[in-house]
């Protein structure tokens, strides 16, 4: 049996949490072979709710789960750990302004940075899942001056999900007989789902579908779904995000296949002319445990209007909180 990875989540008893514990307890993240040891952080007054979950993953009598830990400190569920996944996060609340939101995280995540500087293993791999995700990962990271940055990703992968979804329903293909979707730039609702290098059984999309379906239809609902989803539900999408998570670390520890690739946001180096020192959403390949972001593909002027518009979001969200930068 190999040795367990440490996995720590934070926000462990929220919404995501609850969809997204027990399936990697369940050996779904990691593989069936890999135990794991889940570190799970809350804040003080959810830790009750938290000993609950922690009462079912004992109950699953999980034969992969070799431990579980709870604490209200990061420091302590951060330590040794290979993979932190940070979902825990400030919502909005009413009247909140963004600014405040992102000040408000911006507290958190400047805090969960420092002590994945401190604790974590120096090969951890960190994902944020918590909104603003993008900006969140900026402060991440460069609250964790030791750890390389490469290491910290931020999560678009429900999107890349969704926007498949779209395109399989909209030309009756199966999930799996589509190629090369990408997100580009921030997880909000300027983010843009690009089909323009998709592939459809093998054919080009963009000669399967009309422009004003793509303009009226598949990029606003990619965009609005997260709020169509709470509109529907009367709660944001969990679920769906806790099955992205899944999808995220696999395809970063195990790789994308040849003909395909993943939607990821990262540090920018930039690539394709997004400035550098923003977490945005690229096309990438992963392969024994490293992501690249894909090269070369040709940008034309309906993209590129829109790439422009997500990278100015998130340049605008690192003003906000530039101050609180180190
Ligand atoms: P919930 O409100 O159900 O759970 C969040 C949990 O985080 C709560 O239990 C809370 O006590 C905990 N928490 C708050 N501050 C914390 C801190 N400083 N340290 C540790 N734990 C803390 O939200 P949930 O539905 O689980 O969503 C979590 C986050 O994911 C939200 O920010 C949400 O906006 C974001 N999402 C991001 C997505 C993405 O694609 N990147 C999609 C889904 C989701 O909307």
């Amino acid at each position: 049996m190999k040795a367990p990875v440490r996995v720590a989540v934070t926000g462990a008893a929220g919404q995501i949490g609850y969809s997204l514990l027990f399936r990697i307890a369940a050996g779904e993240m990691f593989g069936k072979d890999q135990p794991v040891i889940l570190q799970l952080l809350e804040i003080t007054p959810a830790l009750e709710v938290l000993e609950g979950v922690v009462m079912e993953l004992e109950d699953c009598a999980f034969p992969l789960l070799a431990g579980v830990t709870t604490s209200d400190q990061a420091k302590i569920a951060f330590r040794d750990a290979h993979f932190i996944l940070l979902i825990g996060a400030k919502p909005r609340g009413p009247g909140m302004e963004r600014r405040d939101l992102l000040e408000a995280n911006a507290a958190i995540f400047s805090q969960q940075g420092k002590a994945i500087d401190a604790m974590a293993s120096r090969s951890v791999r960190v994902l944020v899942v918590g909104n603003p995700a993008n900006t969140n990962a900026l402060i991440v990271q460069r609250n964790a001056p030791t750890i390389a940055p490469r290491r910290f990703t931020a999560m678009t992968r429900l999107d890349h999900n969704r926007a498949l979804a779209q395109l399989a329903s909209k030309t009756g293909a199966r999930v799996n007989e589509l190629r090369q979707m990408i997100i580009w730039g921030n997880h909000s609702s300027t983010q843009y789902p690009d089909i323009s290098q998709a592939t459809v059984k093998g054919r080009r999309a963009n000669g399967l579908v009309d422009r004003q379906w793509l303009t009226q239809d598949f990029i606003p609902t990619v965009q609005q779904r997260g709020a169509a989803i709470i509109r529907a539900r009367g709660q944001s999408s969990a679920a769906s995000a806790a099955n992205a998570i899944i999808d995220h670390m696999r395809s970063w520890i195990l790789g994308t296949p040849e003909d395909d690739w993943v939607s990821m946001a990262i540090l920018s180096d930039g690539s394709y002319g997004i400035a550098e020192g923003l977490f945005f959403s690229f096309p990438c390949r992963c392969s024994a445990g490293n992501y690249q972001v894909v090269e070369g593909l040709e940008i034309d002027e309906f993209s590129r209007t829109r790439m422009l518009a997500t990278e100015q979001e998130l340049a605008e969200e690192r003003g906000a909180i530039k101050h609180l930068l180190p």
